[in-house]
């Protein structure tokens, strides 16, 4: 279990504050919010969220869905194909891209930001399996990953209760004060790059979520899940990301996340969706796109590739990954000759 863990700071407090809320961001680098989202909308989602996923085979059948209670022989995780196959069915649920859109995130959003915000198309939810802690979210900042510009504002919830030893998220205080894009290196974790834990210093708080509580950060924040170490529950959470109108945002950011694994297209997502309302809605607003910057992967990338040739298990299972997903690839075929080589 995680030592030393401190309790977040809840901002409800100061919910009508705005200028309040932007100092406590500026101060703490995060806002902490009690149910700001209904938890009775955030459990119906919920239902949905992990029928689909039972009806994908994660879920020991005859169970409640409510419940998550994983079958663990079906461990995967973000680059298993395994993953994407149950993932994106969650992700073709109209309710799931709704979430994103409800008033009191927008709101709040807005209200920070001071400028009207919209979330990214790309929305994220995070299914973790239980007593696969290798490959829990490692310490990043977002901006490694997201990119566009460092007054992106990741919004993480729960899908349900999430006590600490589900795994939820937890933040290093004052960690955004770096004001820069610290170095990243490979891991095994989700996002497949980490910061050295000997280049920071500070104290890490988390809480025990329930239902509807929302933390939020900017782009520089130091964060990391913590692992799941229950015996067999699945950890649901939603990690979308809000920004300003007019801001720029990163090309990949239009796509569905983690489409780069199987080309799923919102075409594909949308094909049962009830109403247009949410459909591209962000054609109509004017963001400048930019390129996506792939240096910190491809640093991650060699840096795998140098350890799996010393013999590294963790990079070994990265590259092994990468080659299950796809041999055809430059990246899979360097990964393939290292792996041939150990
Ligand atoms: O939920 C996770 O495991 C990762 C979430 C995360 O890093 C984020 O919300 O930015
Ligand atoms: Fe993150």
């Amino acid at each position: 279990m995680e030592e030393n863990l401190r309790e977040l700071r809840v901002s409800n407090d100061a919910m009508n504050d705005p200028d309040e809320l932007r100092r406590r961001l500026a101060d703490e680098g995060y806002l902490f919010f009690k149910r700001l989202q209904n938890p009775d909308k955030m459990l119906a989602l919920r239902r949905e969220m992990l029928t689909v996923m039972q009806k994908g085979g994660w879920l020991i059948a005859g169970t409640d869905p409510m419940d998550g209670i994983a079958d663990v022989t079906r461990q995967c995780t973000e680059g298993d194909p395994e993953y994407t196959d149950v993932y994106h069915e969650v992700y073709k649920l109209e309710s799931f891209h709704n979430s994103a859109h409800w008033p009191e995130i927008m709101e709040m959003v807005a209200k920070i930001a001071g400028r009207p915000v919209m979330p990214h198309p790309q929305k994220i939810a995070r299914l973790w399996f239980p007593k696969y802690t290798e490959h829990t979210t490692p310490i990043h900042q977002d901006f490694v990953h997201f990119q566009g510009n460092f007054k992106t504002y990741t919004c993480w919830a729960p899908v349900g209760d999430c006590p600490i030893e589900l795994g939820g998220l937890a933040v290093l205080k004052d960690s955004h004060k770096v004001n820069k894009v610290m170095d990243h290196h490979f891991s095994l974790g989700a996002g497949a790059l980490c910061i050295n834990t000997d280049e920071l210093d500070g104290e890490w708080y988390s809480t025990n979520y329930e239902a509807g509580d929302t933390l939020i950060f900017e782009a520089l924040m130091v964060h990391k899940a913590l692992p799941n170490y229950t015996e067999d529950r699945l950890r649901v959470s939603l990690d979308n990301r809000y920004q300003a109108i007019g801001d720029p945002i990163a090309d990949h950011m239009l796509d569905p996340h983690l489409n780069i694994f199987n080309q799923l297209n919102w075409e594909a997502v949308y094909r049962n969706w009830k109403s247009d309302d949410l459909k591209y809605y962000w054609q109509k607003l004017d963001n400048p796109v930019v390129p996506r910057d792939f240096s910190y992967s491809n640093k991650g990338f060699e840096e795998a590739l140098e350890l799996g040739r010393s013999g590294d298990e963790r990079a070994l299972i990265h590259l092994r990954r990468i080659v299950k997903r796809d041999p055809t690839t430059p990246q899979a075929q360097a990964a393939q000759a290292v792996l041939e080589a150990v």
